[in-house]
């Protein structure tokens, strides 16, 4: 649980019109988990397909929220201080930077589509700039970030390696466990790597930081939020910034914000996400209806929706990999404990087992775990057994909850 994703990139690119539209909810969500946040950290939510409509019933979220069957669930986003070369120098706000995404789970990385400011984040003549530098850039920070801590004790490192025989995989997981590496990240980084984890003292510094390089690329997934696609200069840049490697989504931010505003003061009608909007208030001037139809025609239109939600989306289901289940007391008609149908869905890390997910709702439905029920298939689950995407569960404990 607590996942969250970090909003990076350099100044100026629209990061905090990202966060602030992505944390506009237009729909109320009673009681989400992160009340007590720091400014830069707000809470968003992906969409993903409610199970109400194929089990033919009218739920009654709790954790989350139902939009004409769609469930709407809370994630934390991050607003993270704008990169600045030299970052891992401790330059800028460098230290707080690194810190922020020490923390996050998965980076989205905003990117200046349009290339109308340069390295720094300076105002520059659109399409001058080539954002793939800025891809790079962010990449080198954060490598050479990983160098420096790695170096720091890298003689020790050897030594336990090399002298005492310890595993490499093990020094390493202990050593930057504050940066979410685990074992496998290693394992993986160095077969990708191709180099000998048994005898490190013999790599070479560039060696050493391709290692790096792959095991940051597994440790923050990163996705390119391609924004500011409304500029004319934006939409050749996408090919080539689909050529490196990431996932790229076309964005444009500030329409996003523009839409969510509108929503939420009943202006139009939009769900974030969607294609299109309905202007549901008439009393608007002619300009402000002159700017949502020029939203609806360049953005919306050619390119689907502002993909600012779509981001999301993609972070948390296809990088983090995480699944929606639903959890139910009874089995029959898909109510808790206070007869509500279908309160809350969690997010969880796909290959998370039943008594896993028991211990995510409460510690004592965990340990005092028998047996689940799968309720499409009216099925008993053991401990083992590996939850998919929209299950609904019902557990049986030998100890009530709390
Ligand atoms: N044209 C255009 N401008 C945008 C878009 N998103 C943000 N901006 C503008 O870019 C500037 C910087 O935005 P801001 O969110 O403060 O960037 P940050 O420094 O990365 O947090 C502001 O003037 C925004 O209005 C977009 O999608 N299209
Ligand atoms: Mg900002």
């Amino acid at each position: 649980m607590g996942f969250s994703v970090g909003v990076v990139g350099k100044p100026n690119v629209g990061k905090s019109t990202f966060f602030s539209a992505a944390t506009l909810a237009h729909v109320a969500i009673a009681n989400y988990p992160f009340t007590t946040i720091k400014p830069n950290r707000g809470m968003g939510y992906v969409r993903t397909p409610c199970v109400c409509k194929e089990f033919d019933v009218k739920d009654e979220p709790a954790n989350s929220a139902c939009v004409d069957g769609t469930r709407l669930v809370p994630v934390e986003l991050v607003d993270c201080a704008g990169l600045v070369p030299g970052a891992w120098q401790g330059r800028g706000l460098g230290n707080q930077f690194l810190d922020e995404i020490r923390q996050a789970d998965a980076l989205i990385h905003i990117v200046d589509a349009a290339g109308a400011t340069d390295i720094e984040g300076k105002p520059c003549d659109p399409g001058s700039h080539d954002p793939r530098d800025d891809v790079r850039f962010l990449e080198k920070e954060l490598d050479m970030w990983l160098l420096q801590i790695v170096k720091k004790d890298w003689e020790k490192t050897v030594k336990r390696i090399e002298g005492i025989k310890e595993e490499l995989a093990l020094v390493l997981e202990e050593r930057l466990s504050g940066l979410g590496v685990r074992r496998m990240h290693v394992l993986i980084a160095l077969e990708r790597a191709g180099i000998d984890p048994g005898r490190p003292s013999r790599w070479s510094e560039d060696q050493l930081l391709t290692f790096l390089h792959e095991m940051r690329s597994i440790t923050k997934p990163m996705l390119v939020a391609a924004n500011k696609i409304d500029m004319p200069t934006a939409k050749g840049n996408l090919e080539a910034l689909n050529s490196l490697g990431y996932p790229v989504i076309p964005c444009c931010a500030e329409a996003e914000l523009a839409l969510r505003r509108t929503a939420e003061k009943g202006i139009t009608d939009y769900q974030p996400g969607e294609s299109n909007f309905k202007v549901t208030r008439p009393a608007l001037s002619p300009e402000q209806l002159a700017a949502l139809e020029k939203i609806r025609e360049k953005i919306l239109i050619p390119w689907g929706s502002t993909g600012v939600q779509a981001a999301i989306d993609h972070a948390f289901f296809k990088m983090l990999r995480m699944i929606s289940v639903y959890p139910v007391e009874n089995p029959e008609n898909l109510t808790d404990h206070k007869g509500r149908v279908l309160p809350d869905v969690y997010l969880v890390p796909f290959g998370t087992t039943a008594k896993q997910f028991a211990g995510m709702i409460h510690s004592d439905l965990g340990e005092g775990f028998l047996y689940g029920v799968e309720v499409r298939s009216k099925m008993r689950i053991g401990e083992d057994h590996v939850l998919k995407d929209r299950d609904v569960i019902s557990i049986v404990s030998a100890k009530k909850r709390g």
